[in-house]
């Protein structure tokens, strides 16, 4: 199995500014179905299957995003959560996941994966563009209702949205009794950070980024500023890296790439 870096300079520079990537049509019929009777909680064995490493976790296009933006050698998620929704309900507050690292970088890939088609009476999940720009309390947001820019994930069966850790989100409002299921799971740095995925020596990178709905104009400036900061951090412009081992003792269940693919034999 060959991991590429499948995002080009452009891509990377949408990464950094939304702070988040999709990655539609993964997974197979097989997998969706056994999800419709899946636990609530962790599902650590589930997600360890050959097929669904070979199907979603290490599918090319989702390992191609991984090495784009985590570098050589990334750690592979063994463990996952199923975020699990049947009643109505009106939806979780905005908030960032655990221990949102309040430093520049990317370092952690918070990723989604929707099993089932995600309409938005379904309960969708909902991010905030280019909050990941902004790490804070999460009591400091929980009280904001809807913000302008904020996208919900309606989504068809197989989506994975790879997120920046730091990024708002929440559960949105569910209007219905039917199951949503989100698995949840991460992908952690372990090398340096540089420019190494898909680049134009020729091309000029325009390092412009767009305004978010919600910024105002010094706000949009600082965001700017963030943005370049962070690009140029990917880029490997930024020093040394050190791996945080608070993270890593969290989300020790981890393995390295390269273990996981010599335990597939490949
Ligand atoms: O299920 C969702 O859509 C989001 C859940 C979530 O963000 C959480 O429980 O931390
Ligand atoms: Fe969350």
């Amino acid at each position: 199995m060959n991991i590429h870096p499948t995002l080009n300079d452009q891509e990377v520079l949408d990464f950094v500014s939304k702070g988040y990537v999709t990655v539609e049509g993964l997974g197979s019929e097989k997998i969706h179905n056994e999800c419709k009777n899946l636990r609530p909680g962790g599902v650590t064995d589930f997600i360890q299957s050959d097929e669904f490493l070979r199907a979603v976790i290490l599918h090319p296009r989702v390992a191609g995003v991984a090495r784009t933006l985590l570098g050589e050698n990334f750690s592979v998620p063994t463990s996952a959560h199923h975020h699990l929704f049947e009643a109505a309900h009106t939806g979780q507050t905005w908030h960032s996941d655990g221990i949102s690292d309040p430093g520049l970088g990317v370092t952690h890939l918070q990723c989604y994966y929707y099993p089932h088609e995600v309409g938005p009476e379904d309960g969708p999940t909902m991010v905030l563009p280019g909050s990941h720009l902004r790490t804070i309390d999460r009591e400091a947001i929980a009280h904001y209702q809807n913000i302008l820019g904020q996208v919900s994930l309606t989504v068809p069966a197989g989506t994975l949205v790879m997120s920046h850790y730091t990024l708002w989100h929440k559960a949105g409002p569910k209007l219905n009794h039917q199951r949503r299921s989100m698995l949840k799971f991460s992908y952690l740095r372990t090398s340096q950070p540089q420019r190494d995925w898909i680049t134009d020596p020729d091309r000029q990178v325009p390092v412009h980024f767009p305004r978010q709905k919600y910024a105002g104009e010094i706000e949009f400036y600082r965001d700017s500023v963030k943005c370049r900061r962070l690009w140029e951090w990917l880029c490997g412009d930024a020093g040394k890296w050190q791996p945080s081992h608070e993270r890593l003792r969290i989300f020790a269940k981890a393995k390295l790439l390269n273990e996981v693919l010599a335990d597939l034999g490949e």
